[in-house]
């Protein structure tokens, strides 16, 4: 099988311990690992020691330099299926017939924060995947955001270190919310479409396998014939796009920091392999100065309306790595590793791109042999006169290092086009030698405004929410006054809604636009920004795109609660019943359950037998769920209700707007908590609870397994967000 090709390739380096001496790095048995060597038991360390010395030595230098950006991230091996030929856009020989699988390895990452900052930051999720072809490695190196902050790379530094914590303090850390970040973007306004997304819910996602993948630059694809075409590649989740909300988000961060990879880890463990579909938007050549945008502007999508996006293949990962430093942290991914088929476009961010990698690898993996690190090794045969440097694994035999040569019979042979070679696109170009931005990059805020407009009310709620917690970090007042009138650009309505929460009169500061540009335009000017938006605002672009959008994105088309994760409450003298019949239900629907208890000791039901809980409140909290179920029994519901934790559980579950069940007495602790209005006359809170959306809850369930369907219907539909009272709720 193809996908296998990888890991067989992988075994020779795997080293299986089970049954083996302890060694030396030479082989040698290790009699004593517990004691070093001294001159008597109470005497001083020898020299001497070998032993010692070797252990660590090799300890001292166990750290490599972090990535510059994306240092932390999860990865997970799988292969690529193509499920229909795309003979007629390439030539890569791997996407020509269906049912060819190539292994991939695919790594998912934050950008900003360090190697031990938290997942659920909000941020842009990295998705890079190493394609491991018969004709050699395929880079596809993309986020989960389909556009960027800059238009250029030689922005890329300055966008970076003003993400990053502030050099004289190192604060905050994989936080965007700090003064450096939003005044380098209120001097930087093609930022602004970039702005909205990683502002909507896309920027904390439920789960990585729960994302969308974009390739973000355009990318060219060459036929047989030699003919190009411009494409951007797409990655559509099979599970849909799902997300937290911000304040979830941020407990999460300390209640599980591993929380995305911890997702990711257990799913492939369990065999719910993630998947996604892979697909391709095409431009023609001929068409490249059709629209209204210009295809190599990395800071515009194509709407689908427009190109739509077609499916090609998929992808499952399948298999969880072996070692997280050997092969996670050393994987190296480069936009430049591109196979016969696929080429560049002229995109100027993808230009500086290509330069880049290599180039902080060489650092960050300390030689250049780090081609050779098994994660990294092609599966396709690998020949060339490349020698020496740090680390060399390769032995080469024989005497001949250069080429042409007649003394190893011409070997390692040219290939040329017509033995599988790589050839550039031969691309005419006629132009002069300048530094500038093409005039048709100038209009960088009708798609921010589509993109507002794409949105439900939830999430431009959430967006609103998402500006005003940023900004409002924002020290210097000036920088937040900038930031509306960047805002006013998009939307007058969002720029109202934002400049009330962080302190800033929109109407003192002039309220319309023109005058909001005229002081953007000066600031622009005096602290040399390139960045003045040229073009007028384009005309033919739609005013909304349902993909734009999570909660009407057509990804999300199937609710399903497949691989969901579901929070059981129980104590001593629980009715068992109510949680086999739940149990059973969300069995059948593909999702988990798990039986938190107040501690980890056998509970007893109240039928006398014992129930092993898997997390206990201590350990637990509802935030690492996607809803919570409340059986019956009421010795158990009495002494959940006394737990100030458990009655937390349901109040944060709301309030993150999850789906909350309970039954017989689960009933009471679901009124003892804050979900119901207490204070409304003339209402039954029970009645009251059984009108709360996404709350099922009954008191003498007739037919257990019908309100199990409907807790599962409730989980199905993902948040409740139409809660209305979910904001009053202490949680
Ligand atoms: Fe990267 N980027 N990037 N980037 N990038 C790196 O390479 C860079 C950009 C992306 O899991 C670095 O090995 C420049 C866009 C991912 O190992 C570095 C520019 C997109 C990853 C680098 C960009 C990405 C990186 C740091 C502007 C989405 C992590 C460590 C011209 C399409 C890959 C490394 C992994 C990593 C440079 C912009 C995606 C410094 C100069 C746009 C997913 O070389």
């Amino acid at each position: 099988m193809a996908e296998n090709t990888k890991d067989k390739q992988l075994e020779p380096h795997r080293e299986h311990a089970k049954g083996h001496h302890l060694t030396t790095n030479q082989g040698i048995r290790v009699a004593d690992n517990q004691n070093s060597l001294k001159a008597g038991e109470r005497g001083p360390t020898l020299l001497e020691d070998f032993i010692l010395r070797e252990k660590i030595t090799h300890f001292d230098h166990e750290r490599i330099p972090e990535r510059v950006v994306h240092a932390r991230g999860s990865a997970a091996h799988g292969y690529f299926e193509v499920t229909e030929s795309m003979a007629k856009y390439t030539r890569a020989k791997f996407l020509q017939d269906p049912g060819t699988r190539t292994p991939v390895f695919v790594r998912f990452s934050t950008v900003a924060g360090s190697r031990g900052s938290a997942d659920t930051a909000r941020d842009v999720r990295g998705f890079a995947t190493k394609f491991y072809t018969d004709e050699g490695v395929w880079d596809l190196v993309g986020n989960n955001i389909p556009v960027f902050f800059i238009q250029d790379a030689i922005k890329f530094p300055d966008v970076v270190h003003a993400v990053k914590p502030e050099p004289h303090h190192e604060m905050p850390q994989a936080a965007s919310a700090h003064d450096n970040f939003y005044d380098f973007l209120w001097l930087t306004p093609e930022a602004a479409h970039m702005l909205m997304w990683v502002m909507s819910d896309r920027a904390i996602p439920r789960s990585y396998r729960m994302m969308e993948g974009f390739g973000v630059n355009t990318f060219r694809l060459i036929d047989a014939e030699g003919k190009a075409v411009l494409v951007k590649f797409h990655w559509k989740p099979v599970l849909g796009i799902h997300s937290l909300v911000w304040d979830e988000a941020q407990k999460l961060a300390g209640k599980d920091p591993d929380f995305h990879r911890r997702d990711l880890w257990e799913n492939i463990e369990q065999g719910n392999f993630p998947e996604w579909q892979f697909g391709v938007q095409v431009i023609e050549e001929a068409d490249e100065l059709k629209f209204d945008f210009d295809p190599l502007d990395p800071t515009k999508v194509w709407p689908e309306a427009l190109v739509p996006v077609q499916i090609f293949g998929k992808m499952v990962l399948n298999r969880n790595p072996d070692n997280f430093f050997a092969e996670t942290e050393q994987v190296a991914f480069c936009p430049a590793n591109v196979v016969p088929g696929i080429d560049f476009s002229n995109d100027p961010l993808l230009q500086g791109r290509l330069f880049s990698y290599l180039d902080t690898q060489l650092s960050r993996l300390g030689s250049p042999n780090f081609h050779e690190i098994p994660i990294n090794r092609p599966t396709a045969p690998l020949h060339n006169n490349n020698q020496d440097g740090h680390m060399r694994q390769t032995i080469k035999v024989g005497r001949v290092n250069y080429q042409p040569n007649s003394l190893g019979g011409g070997c390692p042979f040219q290939a040329g086009a017509r033995g599988g070679g790589f050839t550039s696109y031969p691309e005419r170009i006629e132009a002069s030698k300048v530094r500038a931005r093409s005039l048709s990059f100038g209009d960088h805020f009708t798609q921010a405004t589509l993109f507002w407009n794409s949105q439900t009310e939830p999430e431009k709620e959430h967006i609103v929410q998402a500006l005003r917690f940023e900004l409002a970090k924002v020290e210097t007042k000036e920088i937040r006054e900038r930031m509306i009138d960047i805002l006013l650009h998009i939307d007058q309505g969002l720029a109202h809604r934002v400049a009330y929460g962080i302190g800033v009169a929109v109407d003192a500061a002039g309220g319309d636009q023109a005058a909001a540009h005229a002081r953007l335009k000066a600031g622009w000017q005096r602290f040399g920004s390139t960045s003045e938006t040229g073009s007028p605002r384009n005309s033919s672009t739609p005013t909304t795109a349902l993909e734009l959008s999570i909660l009407v994105n057509p990804l999300n088309g199937k609710p399903s609660i497949a691989t969901r994760k579901i929070a059981i409450l129980a104590a001593d003298g629980v009715d068992a019943d109510h949680i086999d019949a739940i149990k059973a239900a969300l069995k059948k629907g593909g999702a988990t359950a798990e039986l938190i208890g107040p501690t980890l000791s056998p509970l007893t039901t109240a039928a006398g037998a014992a129930l092993q809980p898997d997390k206990t409140l201590l350990t637990s909290a509802s935030v690492l769920y996607d809803a919570v179920f409340v059986p019956g029994g009421s010795q158990s519901v009495a002494a959940l209700r006394a737990d100030g934790d458990a009655v937390h559980f349901i109040n944060e579950a709301f309030r993150h707007c999850k789906a909350v069940a309970a039954a017989g007495e689960g009933v009471d602790l679901l009124l003892a908590s804050s979900i119901t209005d207490p204070g409304t006359p003339g209402q039954q809170p029970e009645a009251m609870l059984a009108a709360l959306d996404g709350v099922v809850a009954e008191r003498a369930p007739a037919d257990l397994k019908d309100l199990a369907q409907r807790f599962v219907a409730a989980i199905a539909a993902d948040r409740h967000f139409g809660r209305l009272q979910k904001d009053r709720v202490p949680a």
